[in-house]
């Protein structure tokens, strides 16, 4: 039932019955075994439901809701800590539209402000505990729990480095409860559970678990070895101290005291400030180095926030923006394989759409054949599908409890089920594979889109389609081809005009004028991508250098190791492959000296970070530019960054930069440096 339907109390009164046990049952699996069993964004829209109802039928309130709980009940080991403030959750918006109501509902009390003041800060995907301070002193922690009572903690606190076991500044109150999230960077957490898989151990699903597993150990030498965080990022109880007046002076005032406080904290003018933000942090976020699930917004203002108070459970001056939940539930109605450019087959999942991420899916990969294995993933399962920005969507896991009996296993095909050659199997490989190679019309078209793709040769206006017309007309079987194309086939295909084939010409010749290593990336050699690609044309120099190097010679290129250099030295080998090689330079493909390596390039050595957006270039191009002329593109600011580029809307990576004193180069600048 739907909560906006026309239900009458005892249908409500069902499902209300219904959602608190489902909703219970969720809590102690997420908050007392580590062990979710729906993704959150499932579990939000079962507390919305059952909020909503709460509301339309008033009658069926109750204290014990889970509607009234802001975490899960602590755990029996630990001991009860009371909280003397209570410690409270976030309202949460998922549109800009309850952002404007948050703001509404709070310029409404202040009748004079035409605009608030905020405080925004990422929301990170971690745990909420409570730090207290006495005399400087850190002297106990506690988890949320619900609210009113959490479990101590202070043994498993104490392990985390960045949290101060001392305060020495003079100001600092006599008593301080400080509040903040423990949360497992992305790069500790895929170790953690590689080195944990590795050992045969349980793994966590997402590093909030990792971070709330890890913080309720109740040997705290175990919680010592996982690799945890914390930001601060508010305070709770205090006595005998002053407080700034403003949340952005309490966050300098926490940091200068010695806590980690979020380096993306800004204070912004207006609640359009704060969408702009939303949007900013939104772009940067698989830049960060740890998961957020959206950004909160907080009154700036002590005084106002004070004055507005707290509904419930929740402060009425904050208010998190959440990002679309990168997870749902749906089934699976069907495996197909589909074949790659080396031949891998890799199993995609055909699912009944669902929204996630932003958009409708309705296809998630399952990465490969062993991964399929040790997901158990069945047709006619529900599984826990992610969309993570633009990454390509999968299947995450299985939720057993709704296995049913009728599911399917899936097998692996024996034969390719576009060319019908024999799949094999390396041994030690994870991947199933075509043996058609180039007979097979799959791993043919795969080739040439990799071939004509925008990081290899760049041929406009030949796209997937028209490939795949080209490929199954019988025009085009190697990259090769696509050089000897003339205007009159061309001009006769399906969908295409003569303005059409005309460009598609021009394109594809000025595609010829390339780079070494780009030449070599669009080869499609197994296992060299870009990175490998560039080092190659480094090293070698030329192609001729290339061609004649060894296996032992190949090894001594960075980054290259056996497995690489073998897969390289047989794509030369291969009589087919050279023939390809050997027809695309008569063809005219070369890279002349100016658009060359920098092998010694004038950049070389120097490293630079990008940020906003540029009018001359996209970042895409920027990039090439810098690595055209030997250097490097870094995703963050550090002291070893030599230049930022600002472009426009610049995000914090230029305070960053100001910060540490990084030279800062304009639009203008960075055109003339890389003119010089
Ligand atoms: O759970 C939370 C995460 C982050 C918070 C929070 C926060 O600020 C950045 N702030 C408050 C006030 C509360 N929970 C209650």
């Amino acid at each position: 039932m739907n909560a906006g339907g026309d239900s009458t109390v005892d249908d409500a009164r069902r499902r209300v019955a219904e959602l608190r046990e489902l909703i219970e049952r969720y809590n102690r699996r997420y908050y007392m075994l580590d062990d979710p069993e729906v993704p959150d964004a499932e579990y939000d829209q079962r507390m919305r439901e059952l909020e909503e109802l709460e509301l339309r039928f008033p009658e069926l309130a109750a204290a014990d809701s889970p509607t009234r709980r802001v975490g899960g009940a602590p755990a029996a080991a630990f001991a009860a800590v009371r909280h003397r403030v209570p410690m409270l959750s976030l309202e949460n918006a998922f549109s800009d539209q309850e952002v404007l109501d948050f703001d509404r509902r709070v310029r409404e009390r202040f009748p004079r402000h035409s605009a608030v003041r905020y405080s925004a800060e990422p929301k990170l995907d971690g745990l909420a505990v409570s730090a207290t301070y006495e005399d400087g002193a850190f002297v106990r922690a506690a988890t949320r729990g619900d609210g009113e009572t959490g479990e101590d903690i202070t043994q498993n606190l104490r392990t985390i480095r960045s949290l101060p076991l001392r305060l020495r500044a003079a100001d600092v109150p006599r008593v301080l409860e400080v509040r903040g999230e423990v949360f497992m960077p992305t790069a500790g957490f895929e170790r953690f559970n590689r080195e944990a898989a590795a050992r045969g151990e349980k793994t966590f699903v997402n590093p909030r678990n990792a971070a709330a597993g890890s913080l309720r150990q109740l040997d705290p030498r175990v919680s010592a070895r996982r690799p945890l965080e914390m930001f601060v990022y508010g305070v709770g109880y205090v006595e005998n101290g002053n407080l700034p007046d403003s949340q952005g002076a309490l966050l300098a005032a926490l940091r200068r005291w010695g806590f980690n406080v979020s380096p993306e904290v800004r204070t912004v003018e207006s609640i359009d400030g704060c969408l702009a933000y939303f949007r900013r942090i939104g772009e940067e976020r698989r830049r960060l180095a740890y998961q957020i699930d959206g950004v909160v917004y907080k009154v700036d203002d002590l005084a106002m926030q004070r004055e507005l108070g707290a509904v419930s459970r929740a402060p009425r001056w904050a208010i998190a923006h959440k990002f679309p939940a990168e997870e749902a539930l749906t089934t699976v109605r069907g495996v197909e394989f589909q074949v790659g450019r080396t031949g891998a087959l890799t199993p995609v999942a055909r699912l009944a759409p669902v929204h996630v991420g932003g958009v409708t899916v309705s296809n998630a990969t399952l990465h490969n054949f062993d991964e399929l294995l040790r997901k158990d993933v069945r047709i006619g399962d529900t599984v826990v599908v992610r969309r993570a920005g633009d990454v390509i969507p999968e299947v995450v896991s299985v939720v057993p409890e709704r296995r049913p009996a009728h599911a399917e296993p899936v097998a692996l095909p024996a034969v390719c089920p576009v060319c019908g050659s024999p799949v094999v199997r390396d041994a030690d490989q994870a991947a199933a594979r075509c043996s058609g190679g180039r007979s097979c019309p799959a791993q043919r078209k795969e080739e040439i889109k990799h071939f004509a793709s925008r990081r290899a040769m760049d041929i406009q206006g030949l796209g997937d389609k028209l490939i795949e017309q080209l490929v199954d007309a019988g025009l085009v079987r190697t990259p090769a081809d696509v050089f000897a194309l003339r205007f009159e086939t061309l001009s006769e295909l399906a969908r295409m005009g003569e303005k059409s084939a005309r460009n598609l010409l021009a394109a594809i010749e000025t595609a010829k004028s390339t780079t070494f290593a780009r030449f070599l990336n669009a080869l499609g050699i197994r296992d060299v991508g870009e990175a490998t690609a560039a080092a190659l044309a480094r090293h070698f120099g030329t192609l001729q250098n290339l061609r004649r190097a060894g296996e032992a010679e190949l090894l001594e290129v960075v980054d290259v190791g056996p497995v690489v250099a073998a897969n390289v030295a047989a794509y030369f080998r291969d009589p087919v492959n050279a023939a390809v090689v050997d027809q695309l330079l008569a063809a005219g493909v070369r890279w002349p000296p100016g658009r060359a390596e920098a092998r010694g390039g004038k950049l070389s050595g120097r490293t630079f970070v990008l940020t906003g957006t540029l009018d001359g270039r996209t970042r895409d191009e920027a990039a090439a530019a810098i690595a055209a002329l030997g250097g490097k593109v870094s995703g963050s600011v550090s002291k070893k960054t030599d230049y930022v580029v600002a472009g426009k809307d610049p995000g914090s990576k230029l305070d960053k930069a100001v910060g540490l004193g990084v030279a800062v180069l304009d639009e203008r600048a960075f055109e003339r440096l890389l003119a010089e």
